[in-house]
């Protein structure tokens, strides 16, 4: 690819930052307060927009409800337009409230189910008033021992739940399903894979299509795969990024498996992922919370870079040929290949650090923020996460 039209490609790519990660959060072991984390709505949206300030890449910001509930959401979506970005999707919160014990939409008691169904028609309603046009729908509804509840019975309710949601969206609002195999229910889930997912998006309409959050799967499940199918069925609709060593660790993107995120860029690349919302769904434990979401988004930028350079051409010969070794060398080129240079160029081009994690770091953001804000105790159930 001629070296303009990369740098077009990779300007296009817009990851979206997660409210979530700015604010303290932790382990159920403890929550360690950082100095200078943002302690309300609109200091998170203050450091998403930081963060798009040093990466040029970030203009969008998802919300959490009820964290990040405010009285006033146009007012909310002004302050967030006059920091240069905008408000992205919407997550409504079906799990931190006493009565989701026994599940969401998927609970045995209807009055639960029209809570839950209440609380997403408020979300719908805010998405609406905010400008965005996503709802991000992950559900902790499961079980946790054989013959807690009936499996097919609740596969039923939720059908029920999310047709009922379905039907809440405005025209050019979309449903994304997120999917998870494990936690908090330990037997089983009830939205725990793609398949799921994506059966019940199809069935529920155009407006609906599947996320895939890397954290959500067994260990050793091919990611990539599930992107290629997902985007050959127009079904992929977002994703979060993050990365794991065990379970759903929510670690900086690439920190530990920089190749599998550069092998789902490459099916990304491939395919067509015009509609596909890229997003962070990460949480910071034991380190400052604005570098890593930096450090996150260069990682992203880093694999997609060399996922354009895999010569498609040497790669399609490679297949038609059955040269085994010869196809997986065409990927092999393709992620040795140094990118720094070449998104250095990016970055300059739009007038943002060539490295923006240590323009974080020795600008002097970090000590600033802590002198504003200070140390925070941890108390509420978000900063528990
Ligand atoms: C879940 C899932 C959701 C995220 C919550 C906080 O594991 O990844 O997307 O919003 O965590
Ligand atoms: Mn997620
Ligand atoms: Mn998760």
């Amino acid at each position: 690819m001629h070296e303009d039209a990369l740098l077009a490609r990779l300007a296009a790519l817009e990851i979206e930052t997660p409210s979530w990660g700015y604010g303290n959060s932790g382990t159920r072991f403890h929550v360690y307060p950082w100095p200078g984390a943002a302690r309300t709505v609109h200091e998170r949206i203050d450091d998403a927009a930081l963060v798009n300030r040093l990466t040029g890449a970030c203009p969008s910001v998802a919300l959490h409800i009820p964290w990040d509930r405010v009285d006033d959401w146009e007012a909310l979506a002004a302050y967030a337009t006059e920091r240069g970005i905008r408000i992205g999707a919407i997550n409504p919160n079906l799990f931190g409230d006493d009565a989701y014990r026994l599940g969401s939409i998927c609970n045995p008691d209807e009055r639960v189910r029209v809570q839950a169904l209440d609380h997403c028609r408020e979300c719908v309603e805010i998405a609406a008033q905010v400008g965005s046009t996503i709802i991000s729908l992950w559900l902790a509804d499961g079980t946790n021992y054989p013959g807690q509840d009936d499996l097919r019975g609740r596969h039923e309710r939720l059908a029920d739940g999310l047709e009922a949601l379905y039907a809440l969206l405005p025209d050019a609002m979309r449903l994304l399903v997120e999917y998870k195999f494990f936690e908090p229910g330990f037997y089983s889930t009830d939205l725990p894979d793609w398949g799921t997912a994506a059966l019940l998006c199809r069935w529920l309409g155009p407006q609906a299509q599947v996320l895939v959050d890397t954290g959500h799967h067994a260990q050793g499940t091919n990611i990539e795969q599930i992107v290629a199918v997902l985007l050959a069925e127009g079904l992929l609709g977002g994703f979060h990024f993050n990365n794991r060593k065990y379970a759903d660790d929510d670690l900086i993107v690439g920190s530990i498996d920089p190749f599998e995120l550069f092998r789902i860029m490459r099916e990304i690349a491939h395919g067509d992922a015009a509609d596909v919302a890229f997003m962070i769904d990460q949480s910071h434990n034991v380190e400052g919370k604005i570098d890593a979401m930096i450090q996150s988004v260069m990682n992203i930028q880093t694999a997609y870079a060399k996922a354009l350079l895999v010569d498609e051409d040497r790669l399609a010969e490679a297949h038609q040929e059955g040269d085994v070794l010869g196809g997986h060398r065409v990927l092999l080129e393709a992620f040795e290949t140094d990118v720094r240079p070449l998104l250095g160029r990016l970055r300059s081009r739009r007038g943002v650090p060539e490295d923006p994690v240590a323009a974080f770091r020795e600008g002097g953001y970090a000590e600033t923020l802590a002198r504003e804000r200070g140390t925070t105790s941890v108390e509420s159930a978000y900063e528990r996460l």
